[in-house]
């Protein structure tokens, strides 16, 4: 794994406070991620895996926990390099909000809305968007195969109202608009192992996977310490600061991939936050 020097960290940092996002390449190598790739069944579903419904009548794929174990997924989320950037752009120490798998399938329709993450998060009762999401591709992200779209400068205007899109959920759309026509939106194509890091209120959305390769991405999400829900979470979120582990972590002395995970159950956990949800 590279090293990641302090100046690489201060202009992601201004990225992030100007536009709201900010991309590490190659925070790994594709044989840091090896084991994961492997254990992932690429052409099919992710294990724990449940759908969310979208505004066109597509279903996507993800898979969500928020409890870290010993496995590969359980140290990722607590990595040094993932740990110390979620803690530079949120500026102070940062707990574990949830990790997820989020995946298309070769030539799927599914799409994400626009949505700002915090949108849902405010539902949980955290008072403040001092909240990000690393995301890291498993697999090549590209515009084919239904790569994320980032809103610049988005997240300075603050929430906005999440509402029925469909089956699915979105940001109003009339917000979205406006906001897309003023700032433009901007394509987020990664290679394997490059990450970028965006803002809770960072607007954001992808499209279907037109490609015949699948589309897996790593998304871990972390909130400032100070900055608990209201209510004790029926997810389990943490609350107390992570306490990284050295890179070395990920590639050496781990049990299994997934075997201490505990997927959420969206359904029994009272946690699809209004989409329609189904177990895959
Ligand atoms: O996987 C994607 O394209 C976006 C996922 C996403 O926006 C989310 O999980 O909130």
């Amino acid at each position: 794994m590279r090293p990641i020097a302090r100046p690489e960290v201060d202009t992601l940092v201004d990225d992030y406070q100007r536009v709201g996002f900010a991309y590490v390449r190659q925070l790994f190598t594709a044989d840091d991620l090896a084991s994961l790739i492997d254990a992932l069944d690429q052409g099919g579903a992710s294990p724990g895996g449940f759908s969310v419904a979208d505004s066109q009548g597509g279903q996507q794929e993800l898979s969500v926990w928020t409890h870290l174990g010993n496995d590969l997924v359980g140290r990722l989320s607590r990595l040094d390099r993932i740990v110390s950037l979620a803690t530079a752009v949120v500026g102070e120490p940062v707990c574990h909000w949830h990790s997820k798998l989020s995946w298309k399938r070769p030539g799927t329709d599914t799409l994400w809305d626009w949505h700002q993450d915090y949108g849902f998060w405010f539902a949980e009762g955290v008072a403040r968007p001092d909240m990000c999401t690393i995301a890291v591709a498993v697999t090549p992200v590209t515009e084919a195969n239904g790569a994320m779209r980032l809103v610049p400068g988005s997240q300075e205007h603050g929430r906005i109202e999440v509402t029925q899109l469909g089956e699915g959920q979105g940001s109003d759309p009339t917000v979205v608009t406006e906001l897309v026509e003023t700032h433009g939106t901007e394509l987020c194509e990664l290679e394997v192992g490059d990450a970028v890091i965006f803002h809770s209120n960072t607007l954001h959305a992808s499209g279907p996977n037109r490609s015949g390769q699948p589309r897996t991405m790593w998304m871990g999400s972390y909130n400032a310490v100070s900055n608990p829900p209201a209510e004790p979470s029926p997810a389990g979120r943490a609350s107390e600061a992570i306490d990284p582990l050295p890179d070395e972590a990920l590639v050496n002395g781990w049990p299994s991939v997934f075997g201490e995970t505990a997927f959420i159950d969206p359904t029994e956990q009272g946690l699809t936050q209004g989409y329609d949800t189904k177990l895959l």
